[in-house]
């Protein structure tokens, strides 16, 4: 692990909210151990290894019955933890794995059988050296026969370059964390409002409303992040996806608290229907439907 990497939370607290049933931790990894699943060679950083019966540990503590497991940068294009913990969950993990633009058909398939049920774009410098547009589409048209979706992470410096290409490609598109606005300045902010409008005309784009921890500047109980997933939560019901993060990587002055970012479901999705539509519907939906 790096000197300055912050291990996960060792004791996160009860959640006063309790998820409805069927609920999903939509956005979480598993890293290593290092013993077994080595880290990429290309890595950006290198985590506490976080493995899947921690995970699985932590999901059933914070009431949750599933999960949407997402191969994170450190991992590389080697899918093998993610596969790892998606055999080990009992049908109760769904995975998005990251792929070569020159996967075998026959690699893409037994991942689909291993559960992964997307790829993900990483856009993020700091995370990924950038990869040609034309790697990235190779792998959309790769996937579309599997049903696949597609989900991009990005900062939100980078929207306006990306919407282009973003809604250029097929099928549902899922973005991480929002695609990470400026909190400091305010859910008003026109740049806000221009990812809130790609959402308005692009009704195959959905949002991950995740990551209060990584986008606060005041801190928790992350009161200035509520406004942004709420607007997105009530305008788009059907098209957001919540997630832990779990095990937070990169985090660097905050060590989040799990139960304090569960606490924060109900304000940003203020009733019942709101919050059976975001821990439920909407990702059994995406991940587990048989018509996906
Ligand atoms: C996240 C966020 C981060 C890391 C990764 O793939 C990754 O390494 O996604 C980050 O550093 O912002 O979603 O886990």
């Amino acid at each position: 692990m790096d000197a300055d990497y912050r291990p996960f939370h060792p004791n996160p607290s009860k959640p006063r909210y309790v998820p409805p049933p069927g609920a999903v931790d939509a956005h979480c990894h598993v890293f290593g151990p290092a013993a077994t699943f080595a880290y990429a060679p290309e890595r950006k950083y290198t985590p506490c290894d976080a493995p899947k019966e921690a995970l699985f540990e932590l999901r059933d503590f914070l009431g949750f019955e599933r999960n949407v497991i997402v191969q994170a940068s450190c991992h590389g294009r080697d899918n093998a933890a993610l596969v790892d913990a998606l055999g080990a969950a009992n049908g109760r993990a769904k995975g998005v794995a990251v792929v070569r633009p020159d996967i075998g058909d026959d690699e893409l398939a037994a991942l689909d059988a291993a559960g992964v049920r997307a790829v993900r774009f990483n856009f993020v410098k700091r995370l990924v050296d950038a990869t040609p547009r034309e790697n990235y589409l190779r792998i959309a048209d790769k996937i579309a026969p599997l049903g696949w979706h597609i989900v991009v992470y990005f900062e939100a410096p980078d929207l306006e370059s990306l919407t282009p290409f973003i809604t250029s490609l097929p099928g549902t598109i899922v973005v991480d964390h929002m695609g990470r606005p400026d909190i400091a300045k305010g859910v008003e902010h026109p740049d806000f409002g221009r990812f809130v409008q790609l959402l308005a005309d692009h009704d195959n784009i959905w949002s991950k409303v995740s990551c209060p921890e990584r986008l606060t500047v005041a801190g928790p109980p992350y009161d200035d992040v509520v406004p942004f997933a709420r607007t997105l939560v009530e305008r788009f019901p059907d098209r957001v996806l919540w997630g832990t993060d779990w095990p937070h990587p990169n985090m660097t002055w905050l060590v989040p608290d799990d139960g304090e970012l569960v606490d924060v479901i109900p304000r940003i999705a203020p009733t019942p229907a709101l919050q059976q539509a975001l821990l439920v519907d909407n990702p059994n939906r995406l991940y587990w439907s048989a018509q996906r």
